[in-house]
């Protein structure tokens, strides 16, 4: 039988016997795509080489790739074929072969490399595709009657945008037993009758943003071998769960929570098992938990595997320990499961943790309005309630559906989005504004790149080439005008890899008085550099030209920072552990983001160790040296390839001497000393799992300490004191206040006992009972306690209600002795019916109860309802 291992070994190498370049899986988080918050297929990293914008390493490239999709969650466990984890075998073309070759290929390895039976073989084509049905008929001889058509054998794109084609997949028949028993059960049919393992993708259209479809510049092959389903085939097992992919995580689940036969038992572990194997890849290629994007998707499947868990009946801390048999079984594949185990374990019980209590929280919340609904009869929660658990107790909105439809409510999902859409709209459209221009394909510009020489240099001569105004062409810019301006070739870094862009002017030539500042620089995904910038003085038309000047002293600063970005990562790594890796940066002139994956706070001690390496990096002053290489000898060299970072053929390896070598488009110092200084000024969690730290470099760190110094002087001064002694003389000041605090206290106490006495006086008595009920203006809470306390110890027998105002608020309190409590006199009960009359609420114990309110106004008010209350009980 075949074995998981050896059947992923023996795909990669038939191509590999057939000339194609065998690439490591990408990580599940995209490049430079926008329009992707996954990868969801085989072919997703390779978008670029499809579409002709980059040169592929090979014109024939194969892969197993780790994929995610989240858009089916619901039916995962449920049936044989959806997962939320799972691997793509594929071969891929890139105006190489083409549906020839994918086809014969495709069948040969299934019938005579893994012996599948040809009989039980089906395949479907597009409706219109001749020449594959041709193909399949003549050259690889499947009777036509199992050759079927359908008309959405369509794939992709896999995003809003990007490469697709008509397709054809090879179906296995796996017998009658599976059948849905419909007349019409053939492949295509939504039952696990016939199974579709193989999907090939004839890629010959990019569907562009405007929603065209266009023909690629080369014709492509793009398959996917669901890896999954095909072990199952081949164990001969009913599902992929019994597979032993699944198998380990299946046993240790149901050793934890006992196996319970019947209900959804089967279906839960299921899912779990699948989820727990998302959960593992994700937070292994640095995707933190959070509220937003693919830290979103994260945090959904993780908390629908803990809530799943609830319902098994294990205990908080399982699903982490359910990572132990994925690595197990993935890490000899996937070596960076193994290197980050620790890492996702900790952040896995961490989020498991944290979603008991909200589970608790926002269940019950949710359990209040389910029955307030069901008792009105109605069947739809409000999009304002799903808006609240979502927003206050964090609850995703797909677990409100699930648990809302248990009981037979659904959810208003559209009022949700409306309301989340409106928080985030502000945010977002600054945001949006440069993505639009980031990928500005609609533009049908008449040039394809921009040469960028700002590596080298900081200022050139070049051409306008085209003028933007509020999106749209023009053919001249006037003064005060704001523009987007494109060149020939520029010295300006365009944003992109968190390297801020840069700013400077751009000049007119031989006497032309054009003067232009640019504010900000934009790289789009095409390669394109867009200046942004306001007309000064003359007038800017395409053809123009221009001298192209970079704010030099701002660029180094930026050089400095990014060049430090590199030598905080070495750090990390080398004081936090390998397991660090970068999640996302933010160069600038000014300070510096950089975010990274490490599952706690850094202590005090860490920090300074990390600021003092750096340093020590800094002033080795070691050289910084570029060189451009194949990506696959970059990475052979040790180099480090992180998210936000541009694969191609040819790419960038920055090393520092022998401390850091990664792969980055951004420009840097040209020694480590240019950096001159280092300094780290905060540092916390972004998401879970995340932490980021902010930094300066350059100017700024010398900067940063010069303004530290001088507060340090200026407290010197103001405490008379010299540096060293600053802290011993706050520490006195700080032991001087509270002796001062206690002080005032004692004398507080006095005074309210004074207080007591002179209200005392004014007691009203009946009988042996004293009724006090007055306004003592100041005194606050703790001090009516004191008073009451005082004026209890005077009258054996009575009632205390008090009255106060501090800081525009009132105060009340009420206590009752416990002979009058007999005679069915309470405080709290007082409390609770006087305390309305100032706005506020409250209540307490039978001998003593205080409470707020907002309007101090009606204090007067409610002593008086006091007075009838008691009065009233009394006479009874
Ligand atoms: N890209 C194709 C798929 O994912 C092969 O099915």
């Amino acid at each position: 039988m075949w074995k998981s291992n050896d059947l992923r070994e023996s795909f990669l190498e038939f191509f590999e016997s057939r000339k194609h370049l065998r690439m490591p899986s990408f990580s599940l988080i995209p490049v430079n795509d926008p329009t992707l918050l996954l990868i969801g297929a085989g072919m997703a990293p390779l978008k670029p080489f499809f579409k002709g914008e980059e040169e592929p390493p090979s014109r024939r490239i194969t892969t197993c790739q780790k994929c995610v999709r989240a858009d089916d969650i619901e039916r995962v466990g449920r049936t044989s074929r959806h997962h939320t984890f799972f691997e793509m075998l594929g071969n891929f073309s890139f105006g190489d072969y083409y549906k020839e070759e994918a086809i014969t290929w495709s069948w040969e390895y299934m019938i005579e490399k893994l012996k599948l039976n040809p009989a039980r073989m089906w395949v479907t084509i597009h409706t219109d595709d001749e020449e594959a049905f041709k193909i399949w008929k003549n050259m690889v001889g499947v009777p036509p009657d199992r050759i079927i058509r359908l008309e959405d054998n369509f794939w992709g794109p896999i995003g809003l945008t990007g490469p697709c084609g008509p397709c054809s997949e090879l179906c296995y028949d796996r017998g009658e037993e599976w059948s849905c028993g419909r007349d019409d059960c053939k492949p295509g049919c939504d039952c696990d009758r016939y199974v579709e393992v193989w999907n090939l993708v004839f890629t010959g259209l990019n569907k562009n943003e405007s929603g065209e479809y266009l023909p690629l510049p080369d014709k492509c092959i793009d398959t996917g071998l669901g890896f999954e389903r095909l072990v199952m085939l081949m164990q001969d097992k009913k599902s992929p769960f019994e597979t032993e992919l699944f198998t380990p995580i299946i046993n240790l689940l149901e050793e934890m929570c006992g196996k319970k036969p019947g209900g959804n038992f089967d279906i839960s572990v299921k899912i779990v098992a699948d989820h727990i194997r998302a959960i593992a890849f994700m937070l292994a290629d640095g995707i933190g938990p959070s509220n937003e994007g693919r830290g979103y998707v994260l945090r959904r499947i993780l908390r629908r595997a803990a809530r799943l868990g609830k319902v098994l009946g294990t205990q908080t801390g399982y699903l982490s320990a359910l990572v132990d048999p994925v690595v197990e079984t993935m890490g000899g594949i996937y070596p960076e499961l193994r290197e980050r185990k620790d890492y996702i374990k900790t952040i896995v019980r961490q989020e498991e943790n944290n979603f008991e209590k909200t589970l608790e929280q926002g269940s019950l919340f949710l359990a209040e309005k389910l029955d307030l609904l069901l008792k009105k009869g109605e069947t739809i929660l409000s999009g304002e309630e799903v808006f609240r658990l979502y927003d206050t107790c964090g609850f995703p909105w797909e677990l409100t559906r699930e648990m809302a439809a248990e009981r037979g409510i659904s959810i208003d999902l559209e009022g949700f989005n409306r309301l989340l859409e409106e928080q985030k709209e502000r945010a977002r459209a600054d945001q949006e504004s440069k993505l639009i221009l980031k990928s500005c394909v609609s533009l049908n510009l008449k040039f394809a790149s921009t040469e960028f020489v700002g590596h080298e240099r900081m200022s050139v001569e070049a051409e306008v080439l085209e003028i933007l105004m509020d999106g749209n062409m023009i053919s001249e810019a006037q003064e005060g005008d704001i523009i987007d301006i494109f060149l020939d070739r520029t010295p300006f870094y365009g944003e992109s890899g968190g390297q801020v862009g840069d700013t400077g002017i751009m000049e007119g030539l031989n006497g032309n008085p054009l003067r232009v500042e640019i504010t900000d620089t934009i790289k789009t995904l095409d390669g394109l550099y867009i200046h942004r910038g306001k007309v000064i003085s003359g007038k800017i038309m395409p053809g123009n030209k221009v001298m192209a000047r970079v704010n030099e002293a701002r660029r180094k600063e930026i050089m400095r920072h990014h060049s430090a970005t590199h030598l905080l990562q070495a750090a990390l790594r080398e004081i936090l552990g390998k397991h660090v890796s970068q999640a996302g940066s933010l160069v600038s002139h000014d300070y510096f983001r950089f975010d990274f994956s490490h599952y706690q706070a850094l202590s005090a001690d860490e920090i300074t160790r990390i600021e003092r390496m750096v340093n020590s990096m800094i002033q080795e002053n070691q050289p910084i040296i570029i060189t451009e290489m194949n990506y696959d000898d970059a990475l052979k060299k040790g180099a480090l390839a992180f998210f936000g970072d541009k694969y191609s053929q040819t790419v960038r390896v920055v090393e520092m001497g022998a401390y850091s070598r990664e792969l980055c488009g951004g420009t840097h110092a040209a020694s480590t000393g240019e950096i001159g200084c280092f300094k780290i000024i905060s540092e916390n969690a972004i998401a879970a799992g995340i932490r980021r730290i902010e930094a300066v470099a350059g100017m700024s760190a010398i900067e940063y300490f010069l303004k530290s110094v001088q507060i340090l002087k200026n407290l010197s001064q103001d405490l008379k004191v010299n540096f060293e002694e600053i802290p011993s003389s706050i520490e006195r000041l700080k032991a001087h206040l509270k002796e001062s605090e206690k002080e005032m206290d004692a004398l507080r106490k006095e005074i309210s006992i004074l207080r007591a006495y002179d209200i005392l006086s004014s007691a009203r008595e009946v009988g042996e009972a004293k009724f006090i009920l007055a306004e003592v203006p100041g005194a606050t809470q703790q001090i009516m306690r004191e008073m009451g306390d005082r004026l209890k110890e005077k009258i054996k027998s009575g009632v205390i209600i008090l009255a106060s105002e501090v800081d525009g608020k009132a105060s009340l309190l009420a206590m009752v002795t416990p002979d009058l409590i007999e005679k069915g006199l309470n405080a709290g009960k007082i409390i609770s019916q006087i305390s309305p009359l100032v706005d506020g609420k409250g209540g307490g114990r039978a001998d003593m109860a205080q409470a707020g309110g907002k309007n101090p106004a009606r204090l007067k008010d409610a002593l008086k309802k006091a007075e009838e209350i008691i009065g009233g009980s009394f006479s009874q």
